[in-house]
């Protein structure tokens, strides 16, 4: 096999990779090859929180430690090995809570900016959804305008992140059962900010030192994140871009193009690439780009923001984490625009090799040897208009070494809550009982959540396509986000066809009645709001029990790599559901916080956690408990009889 083909399983991405050994480039697939992982540090027994450390407190390995040895395993503080795990597992989900929900507040802002008119160029698209919310928060709807409707709720939304009291408003959408278990257990988010600042608070050298409590307010903050500012980015987004829907998009490298200027959007806030995608299509920068010799301009998307506009516009999507640097490699890239949020720092340097312009635009997140190009809500097309000339002008200066890769897949993405529930039910009935009867009939087995990163220190893609396939085999109907749903798009799973190809026999029957792919794209990781919104829905809709831990359902991140999946893991098994990554597991030299959150955790929330690198094992983890869940349902006798004669196909077709 030749070095390529043990790094990634795409096409696209073995070839450049290929070019970028032989032009001489080094990428992250070259440095985890070389920078081994800190063996104590990726197992959380690594403290490096005061001046008297970092300490290290890794058990002995290979014997069993005695009593003696255990109390003497300390950092100089005296933090156990336990409390140590515990913090700095909770430290992650501060870091990921932080990101999507400063990512909430910044749409927040603009959203209120959208409201008072200071915001041209950005207007409210989906008025059904603004009224929504209205009657959700109770802000008065009467006869006023929708500009004075919005006013409230971007007010309201706002303060959601410094609120002091309380609980975070989305709680109230959640089963009436989990938000009594997350006000007993302490587990009810405040305010989003200050669950944040806690855990920084709480997790200083010398305050809390019982793992327990410290893994008890991770989940607080989590929660936050999911059901707080996670939420709040995805429903003001949809308000003032439009709530997707279903469309046909294009991805992988492939969608880059030979005789046009091409400008990747990267990063993970939709305000500016909306902006930046009307800029291209203005005839003054299409004439532009001809005068350069070019054929128009070619707009592609990268990881999450890549989701947002290519559900929203049908886009095209060029790749997932680790195919950023790639998509410079193939010398055809003008510019590379970016916001916050998993952007590699090699950039810059991948980008010297070739003409590419790197431009930053968020003052949050700048980059040495970038273009800082800054985004200005209220000026936001000057803004759009100046990054998409900064590629057209680059054009002329693309060298002769250049490779696209040929491949590209169809793929259908837009699945949020709202089409599924129109998809299922029928405009005129939107519901979710199909799905339940589906369930309970056994056609489905069940439905998992498959999201999350890429991660360079396993093969890029392998666990996310292989683990999808195998769910869909077995019945299980699969939603996903981020670059989890990247993956399996290139992989040609989220086409209507895939669902004969790979689905077992009773999900393939219900998605070539209702017209779905197997493995549904909801969108980018804050958009896993939408999947906690849709297990609601499932709950609410009856007959699968009455909160989401009843639910036969699972969610897994195989390929995780960022705090931000640390905290959407955490705020799935706090609301209630059995949650695997892959990869690594950073408590694992802790064996208490580890049996603590694999096992202890169900009997308090409901959901647990689960590690297991394997993707063919973790999805037959993630089964076992789909059938848990239906036996304790009483469901489970309803899947052994399904059998598909004819009059049972025409049931479905006319549901
Ligand atoms: O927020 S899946 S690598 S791009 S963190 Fe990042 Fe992970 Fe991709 Fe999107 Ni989510």
């Amino acid at each position: 096999m030749a070095e390529a083909e043990t790094k990634s399983i795409d096409n696209a991405s073995i070839k450049m990779i290929d070019k970028a050994a032989s032009d001489g480039v080094n990428t992250a697939f070259d440095r985890a090859e070389t920078k081994k992982p800190c063996p104590i540090g990726v197992e959380g027994s690594c403290c490096k929180h005061c001046g008297m450390g970092p300490c290290r407190v890794p058990p002995p390995k290979g014997r069993q430690e005695t009593p003696e040895e255990k109390q003497k395993r300390r950092g100089v503080c005296g933090a156990t090995a336990e409390t140590i795990a515990a913090r700095n597992f909770i430290r992650m989900i501060a870091g990921g809570a932080a990101a999507h929900s400063d990512h909430g507040r910044g749409v927040a802002e603009v959203f209120l900016a959208v409201a008072k008119g200071e915001a041209p160029g950005y207007e409210i698209k989906d008025e059904q959804k603004l009224l929504q919310l209205a009657l959700d928060w109770g802000v008065d709807i009467g006869d006023r305008s929708n500009q004075e409707i919005a006013i409230n709720i971007g007010e309201i939304a706002l303060a959601e992140f410094g609120k002091q009291e309380g609980q975070v408003l989305f709680l109230n959408r959640a089963p009436l059962k989990r938000q009594e278990l997350w006000r007993r257990e302490g587990a009810a988010p405040r305010g989003i900010d200050r669950e944040i600042v806690e855990i920084m608070h709480r997790t200083h050298i010398g305050v809390d030192q019982d793992y327990r409590n410290l893994l008890r307010q991770g989940v607080r903050a989590s929660i936050a994140d999911g059901w707080g500012g996670s939420m709040i980015a995805t429903e003001l987004q949809d308000i003032i871009f439009g709530t997707p829907a279903p469309v046909l998009g294009r991805i992988n490298l492939g969608v880059l193009s030979r005789d046009e200027v091409n400008l990747i959007i990267h990063g993970h806030e939709p305000l500016l690439s909306e902006m930046v995608v009307v800029a291209a299509q203005d005839p003054e920068m299409i004439a532009l780009a001809k005068s350069k010799g070019a054929n128009g301009i070619n707009i592609a998307g990268m990881c999450c923001t890549a989701n947002e506009i290519l559900m929203r516009h049908g886009i095209p999507l060029a790749g997932n984490f680790l195919q950023q640097e790639l998509a410079i490699v193939t010398g055809a890239v003008e510019a590379m625009v970016v916001d916050v949020q998993c952007i590699m720092q090699s950039l810059t340097a991948v980008a010297e090799c070739y003409h590419t312009k790197i431009i930053t635009t968020s003052p949050k997140a700048k980059i040495p040897g970038a273009i800082h190009i800054q985004f200005d809500e209220h000026n936001a097309m000057e803004s759009a208009r100046a990054i998409v000339k900064t590629a057209i002008e680059n054009f002329p200066n693309r060298g002769s070494n250049i490779d696209i890769p040929k491949e590209q897949t169809d793929l259908v993405a837009g699945f949020s809550h709202e089409t599924i529930n129109y998809l299922l039910g029928g405009i005129y009935r939107a519901s979710y009982r199909p799905l339940n009867d589906n369930i309970i009939n056994g056609r489905i087995r069940g439905v998992a959540g498959v999201v999350g990163c890429n991660n360079a220190r396993v093969k890029h893609n392998e666990a996310h396509t292989t683990m999808v396939k195998e769910l869909i085999k077995n019945d299980v109907l699969v939603l996903q986000t981020g670059c989890s749903a990247i993956a399996s798009a290139e992989a040609g799973l989220m086409t209507p066809e895939a669902a004969s190809k790979y689905a077992g026999e009773g999900l393939a029957s219900v998605c070539e009645a209702v017209g779905i792919p197997p493995v549904l794209h909801l969108g980018s990781c804050v958009d896993n709001s939408r999947i906690l919104i849709a297990a609601t829905a499932m709950v609410k809709e009856g007959g699968l029990g009455d909160d989401i831990s009843e639910l036969p359902v699972a969610g897994a991140a195989p390929e995780w790599m960022s705090e931000k999946a640390i905290s959407i893991g955490q705020y799935f098994v706090g609301s209630g559901v059995f949650t695997v990554f892959g990869v690594n597991w950073p408590t694992l030299d802790s064996e208490e916080v580890s049996k603590y959150l694999f096992e202890d955790f169900e009997a308090i929330y409901g959901g647990m956690w689960a590690f297991e690198p394997d993707p063919i094992k973790a999805a037959h983890l993630m089964i076992d408990h789909i059938d848990k869940k239906r036996q304790a349902l009483g469901i489970d006798k309803a899947r052994e009889r399904v059998l598909f004669d004819m009059a049972m196909r025409r049931e479905l077709e006319g549901a």
